[in-house]
Order: C-alpha cells, then structure tokens, then sequence
C-alpha cells in the first residue's frame, strides 16, 4: 500500500504548522537567547526593543504565570533564565509583535550584562568536577576482572563520537489559539503532545484538560521534537495566556541549530580481550556522555547506550559504565538510536583496533562472536534469534568472498584511489526502556455511512505510521483503505501518550487501533450472526461484505452497520494496549526490558582519493530483518533514509562549538549534510522474513532507529580504505571522518604504540 500522504505531499497540499491557515489577530513570537553560555545575568534591558514597531509585549521568567520549569525526566530546566545562563541560546526573553519581522526586529534590540563563569564543554572536565546529571551507572554481566587472565590478548584505547544536528526540514514551532473560559488550542511541531501538555499545563499553571495540544503531521523529527518541542509551546502559550490573543512562533532555521540539543557526544574508554580462537572474553567500557546543560532525555539516553554497548555479539564477562556529564551547551536531546549508536561505535572501534592488532579482517572476530538464540545480554534479557541469520546471508547474498578478492585487485593495480570495505551488524532492542512507557490507546468510530474514524497517539512524521494505522484498521473491518481516516493526534482525544518514539510508534498503537477494531468488529459480528442465524465464528469481513464460513452473503458493511445501529449496538471503541512480558529492575541492572530485537548486517563499500581526501560512499548492501514486513515500501524508505542519516553523522556532519560554548556549526553553509551526491551510489536491501512469532504488530518489526547504525559501517569501511593507502595511518578512533581528518591521516605517522596495519586485515 502507498503512503496516504503520497498524494498532498507531491502536490503541497500536506499541511505542517506553518500551513494552518491564520486566525485574525495572530501575533507572532521570537525568543531572545542568552549570547553566553555560562554566566550571572547582572541585566536585561528591553526598553529599546520594547518600543520597536509592531512589538506588543516582551516576557520574561517574571511573567510567568505557572513555575518557570519545562525539565521531563528531571525539573532542573527553567523555561526562562533567571539569574544565570547555562547554554549559550537558553531563551531570556519572548517578544510578541504583530509581525515575524517586528518580533526578529525587536530581538535584535534586546541588552544583557552577563558575568561570565567558567564554561565547560567538555564531558570527561565535567565528570572530573563531579558535574553529573544522575548517578553514574554499571551494567555487568559474568566478572571482567577475574576474565582477563583468560584473554590471550587485552587491547585498549578511546573512542569519540560527535553530536548530529536533527535538521528535520520543518523548524520547531508551535501555534497556540485561546478558546474560551482561558482553554488553549496548541498547534505544536512535537513527537511528544503529552509532554508538550505537561510542559504548559505546568509552566502556565493550567490543568491539562483546558489544553488540546493538536498535531496533523510533523515535516520530521528524528527526536528532536521528542522533548524539544515543549519551550516553543510553552511560550507561544504563556504569551497567548497573558494577552488572550493567537500567538504563533516557527524558528528561524539557524536560531533552530542554535538553541536546541543535538545527538549526545560521546566519549569513551574501552578495553577488550580475546582468547587464541578470536572469541571476546571481555569488555569493559566507560561513558563519557556529554549531556549538555539541564537533564532533558539524556539518562534515557545514557540507559540505551549501556543496553547496546555490546551491539550484536555475545561477550560472556562485561563492564560498562556510563556518566551523563552536565556541560554549558544546549541540553542534548534523543537523536534516532538514541544512544545506541554511540554504545555500537565504541565495541566496531575495539574490535577494528584487536583486529590491527592481531593482524586479521575484523569480519572474523565480528563473525566469530555473534550472538547464538539464548545467550544473554549484559542486561539479562536472552537472544531470541541468530544474529547469524542476517550475517550469515548477507556473505551469502552478496558474495563477501568476491567483494574482498575485487577491492584487493582494485587496490593493488591503483595507487591513489584505495577501496575499503566494512561489515556492520545491528542488533537493536524494540520497547522504551522505561517499561512504563510502553502503552498506547486507539479511540475508533465507525460511522453510519460506513466510513470509520482512527484517532491515536501516534504522530506522523513522515515515517508512515498513519498508512500503517490504516492497514490495521482497513484489514480487521474487511475494508478498502480509503474508507479509513487517521484523525489529527489530539490530548483531547487521547490522554496521557507516551512520544512517537524509540521506533514503537506503529506497534503501540496499532496494537491498540487492532483491539478497538475487534471490539467493535465483534460486536458487528453478533449481529450478524443474529440476523443470518449463524454461528459467529462463521462470520468474516471481506470487501465491505459480510462472508459466512467464506462465502459471500447479501448483507454489505453499510446494510451491517444500520442493523448495528438500530438494535442500539456501539459502534466506537477506546482501547489500551501495554505491552506484555517486559519488566526491569533498575536496582540490579537486570530484566527483560525488550518486546524483542531487530537484526540486520550490512556490508558497506567506499572509495577514498588519496590525493584529495574525498571519498565515495559505493554502494550499502543490506541484509534486515523484517519479521512479516506489512508495508515494504515504506520499510524500504526508511531503511534508506536511516542508512543515509548514519553514513552523515559518521562522515560529513560535524558540529562544533567553540570553547565558550558557541555553536560555529549553525547554518548549513557551515554543517554539512549528505545531499545526493554523498549518499551511496547503491543500496541493496534483502528482507530477512522469518516465521518466528513477535510482539509486533501483525509480525512486521519496528523500522525507525535500526537502520542508522549500519551507517556506523562506512566510518571503519573509510578506516581500511584508508589503511590500504597507508598501512601505517595514525587514525584515532573519533568521528565524523571529513574530508580533512581523511587527508592527514592519509600522511600521518604511526603514533607512539600504534600497531601497524598490514595488507591482511584491510
Ligand atoms: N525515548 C525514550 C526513546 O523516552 N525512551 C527510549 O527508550 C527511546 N528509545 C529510542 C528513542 N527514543
Ligand atoms: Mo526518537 S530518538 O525515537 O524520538
């Protein structure tokens, strides 16, 4: 089935926050945010701005009406600074003016005396000064300490990975219209319309049932809108709140760069021992995650990183340890993986280094300690699935054999264009890892006419959810898709929603939307039954027609529904589906927090011009695991787009910030995405369907973080490529590998204790 919203995309007619047609008297907001990252606000002059045309009022922390606290898993984010700045962008003041051009105008004008304080960017400073968010901490699984002795080789060493800008193609906004009696309509651009209902039922002082916080689509999020949609709300709403007027706010794209979070920087210590047979005996690892200035969603974060610090391999003795280090930039936030990929980066960098180090392809200690079905993870949870499977028919499929033999050949008969190849496998776990979160409610209605009405959770985000609701609904009923409509998400409709998030999105609320259908489906089938004098379990629904023991009969869905309806049947349904068997205890590090895991291997293939340092992405070879993929369209799409997104973050994006804490990354001139030229030249995608039942919905697996990580693939396929050139390469183990970081590693030299590659391993 297509994606419904092929057609409005195509011809613009999809509607995003700034295409919600205006209220009369709409005025607009702009957030002034602080120009330093770290200081005491001595002063903030407003009266110039404040006279500005077009400004109708400025706020600031001393107009807030509610508490002046946004913060989720920790209250430690006021809405406003008030007295100190902690990120260099953290709103200080809104202005609200009768125009986007007055508001910009007017921010322009605004005054501080900041005292500057001491400013940290650093994660490993920040530990080192005991600046933690939460407690660190250890996931340990058999006994590292007593493992080493085991280990015919320890190899050690650091890894780090950089931040990712979100970049989803619509900015962060929101739009909010009072109603009467003080009641809000917000329009918000989040993943989270709950967390954007507690953001302003707290920060304005109002229950959460005077606030509809309502989303037709989002233009992308990636998780950047998961928890960073709430300030832009949560403004436009005290604002609304104040001068009983619309109040709309959509960032300027660079103000968007600067204020919010990004993907957490990472950095990390590893140390990793093999037996003679290149089995992993263990690993002990520690994180550095550099969570930026208020708590936001990194613990969660951090969580997911320890959850995935082994990737898809079975290590029988493991340590990993985790900080979520407070420094002065902007509160990073979930990025798609959420952490995962960082964990993964860290153990491919360990194993790439053993495998330098004991002169071998790093395939064969990847290979050599895949997971088995029934091996445990540093968690407690047991493998339900090879992870050999995918791998196994990846070298298959793709014939790794010839790959290798071809990009030997290549780089023996070529001297200034060298080849690389890396194999990547995922193994990534699908549930929220706050097991509380993994609930979701359907609200249906079938109406009279035979059309029937599905309103979720769930936010659209281009990821197709809403199509993959509709084939839920479509399918119970017996029903063509267009007979099905996904309403916009509304608090009003659907309470207390966990976020679009953690690649959950279609299973917790299809699972609810099937619950709801069959409830309803049901009790239609009692009537049925009744008015042809047949055993219910006789009764299907095909083709808008009611079939007994699979024969067609002459009751159509439309003539069903008014004999429903007459004999005073409901024809709605709320449903709630949590999902079952997940648990964990925090305080021993175990459970079983998973509904399962996704696999996959990829095999990626690059070109590098060792006189330029440039390189091509050649081609992504896939082999994912699908369970029953119910759309493989729009699976395909966003294993692609995964793959490119990862290849990005692992390549050409790179973010800086400047010791104060600036970000010098912040327009796209300077932040570099794949554009089509970067992405692979080829991707190849084989499904890995398998009979094996799940907790998915209709079997077909969760799709959204996994596929970022076989991005991971193309930094160590450019890392032997690169060894190929310069078999003696100095090539620290840090990301994003641009351009530049290629060229003079290309001519570096072996750093003190540096093993040296040989042609062997590359
Ligand atoms: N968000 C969250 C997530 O709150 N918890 C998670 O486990 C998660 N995982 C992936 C992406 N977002
Ligand atoms: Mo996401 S990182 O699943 O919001």
């Amino acid at each position: 089935m297509k994606n419904i919203d092929a057609g409005t995309h195509v011809k613009g007619g999809s509607v995003y926050l700034d295409d919600i047609p205006l209220v009369n008297g709409t005025l607009f907001g702009a957030a002034y945010g602080s120009p330093v990252a770290h200081g005491n606000i001595e002063q903030l002059d407003v009266t110039e701005a404040a006279q500005m045309p077009g400004v109708v009022r400025i706020f600031t922390y001393a107009d807030i009406t509610g508490e002046n606290q946004i913060g989720g898993i920790i209250p430690d984010e006021p809405l406003f600074a008030e007295g100190q700045t902690h990120f260099c962008g953290m709103p200080l003041a809104f202005v609200v003016a009768t125009s986007n051009e007055a508001a910009r105008a007017a921010v322009k004008k605004i005054k501080t005396a900041i005292t500057p304080l001491p400013v940290i960017t650093d994660p490993r400073e920040a530990q080192a000064r005991g600046e933690l968010i939460v407690p660190p901490r250890t996931f340990t699984l058999g006994d590292v300490s007593a493992a080493w002795q085991q280990c015919t080789h320890v190899i050690e060493g650091r890894a780090d990975t950089n931040g990712q800008e979100h970049l989803y193609i619509e900015t962060q906004g929101a739009y909010v219209i009072p109603q009467e009696n003080d009641v809000l309509k917000i329009y918000s651009s989040t993943q989270g319309p709950t967390a954007v209902q507690r953001a302003v039922s707290r920060s304005v002082g109002l229950p959460m049932h005077m606030l509809d916080v309502e989303i037709t689509r989002l233009g992308g999020g990636f998780g950047g809108k998961e928890d960073q949609a709430n300030t832009w709300a949560a403004l436009c709403a005290l604002a609304a709140h104040h001068l009983k007027k619309p109040v709309k706010y959509s960032l300027h794209r660079m103000d968007d760069m600067a204020m919010t979070g990004k993907r957490h920087p990472y950095s990390s210590d590893f140390k990793i021992g093999l037996d003679h047979e290149l089995k992993i005996v263990a690993y002990e690892v520690t994180f550095y995650q550099n969570a930026g200035a208020a708590a936001d969603l990194s613990p969660a974060v951090m969580e997911r990183t320890l959850f995935h610090c082994t990737n898809s391999y079975f290590i029988p003795n493991v340590k990993a340890t985790a900080y979520s280090c407070r420094t002065h930039l902007p509160p990073n936030t979930a990025f798609r993986g959420f952490g995962g990929p960082q964990g993964m980066f860290v153990i491919e960098a360990a194993i790439a280094k053993a495998a330098a180090v004991l002169d071998v392809p790093a395939a064969k200690i990847q290979r050599q300690n895949l997971l088995h079905t029934g091996d445990e993870f540093p968690y407690g949870q047991k493998a339900q699935s090879e992870a050999h499977a995918c791998w196994n028919k990846a070298e298959e499929w793709y014939d790794t054999a010839a790959i290798r033999h071809n990009i030997f050949t290549f780089n023996t008969a070529n001297k200034l264009y060298k080849k690389g190849m890396a194999m990547m496998p995922v193994c990534f776990g699908i549930s929220f890892t706050k097991t509380l979160m993994n609930q979701a409610r359907a609200l249906v209605h079938v109406y009279t006419d035979g059309s029937v009405s599905v309103s979720t959770g769930a936010i659209e985000m281009g990821q197709g959810v809403n199509t993959k609701i509709v084939q839920v609904a479509a399918a119970v009923f017996g029903l063509p898709a267009d007979k099905v409509r996904i309403q916009p998400t509304s608090t009003f409709r659907i309470a207390n929603t966990s976020p679009s998030a953690a690649s959950a999105t279609a299973d917790l609320n299809g699972k609810a939307t099937w619950m709801a259908c069959t409830a309803i489906a049901g009790r239609l089938k009692e009537v049925a039954a009744a008015e042809l004098n047949v055993n219910v379990n006789a009764i299907t629904f095909q083709q808008e027609r009611v079939y007994v023991h699979g024969a067609p009969t002459d009751w159509d869905w439309k003539k069903l529904l008014m004999a429903a309806y007459a004999k005073r049947v409901s024809l709605s349904e709320h449903a709630h589906y949590a999902t079952p068997e997940i648990h964990f205890d925090g305080a021993k590090e175990k459970g079983h927090p998973f509904a399962y895991h996704v696999y996959g291997t990829a095999i990626l293939e690059v070109t590098v011009d060792c006189l330029r340092g440039t390189y091509t992405i050649d081609t992504v070879k896939v082999v994912h695991d699908f369970g029953a993929s119910m759309n493989p369209a729009i699976d395909q799409g966003q294993i692609e787009g995964g793959i490119v997104q990862g290849i990005g973050w692992m390549t050409m994006e790179e973010v800086i910030y400047d010791a104060e804490g600036r970000l010098r990354s912040n327009a796209l001139s300077t932040y570099k995405v794949p554009d089509i030229y970067a992405a692979p030249k080829e991707i190849l995608i084989e499904f890995l369907d398998t009979q094996q039942d799940n907790l998915a919905i209709f079997r077909s697996k969760a799709v959204g973080e996994p596929p970022l990580m076989y991005g991971i693939g193309a930094w160590f396929a450019l890392r032997n490529a690169m060894l190929a050139f310069n078999p003696a390469a100095d090539i620290p183990f840090t990301t994003p590998m641009t351009p530049e970081k290629v060229l003079l590693a290309l001519y570096s030299k072996p750093a003190n204790g540096t093993i040296v590659a040989h042609e062997n391993t590359v």
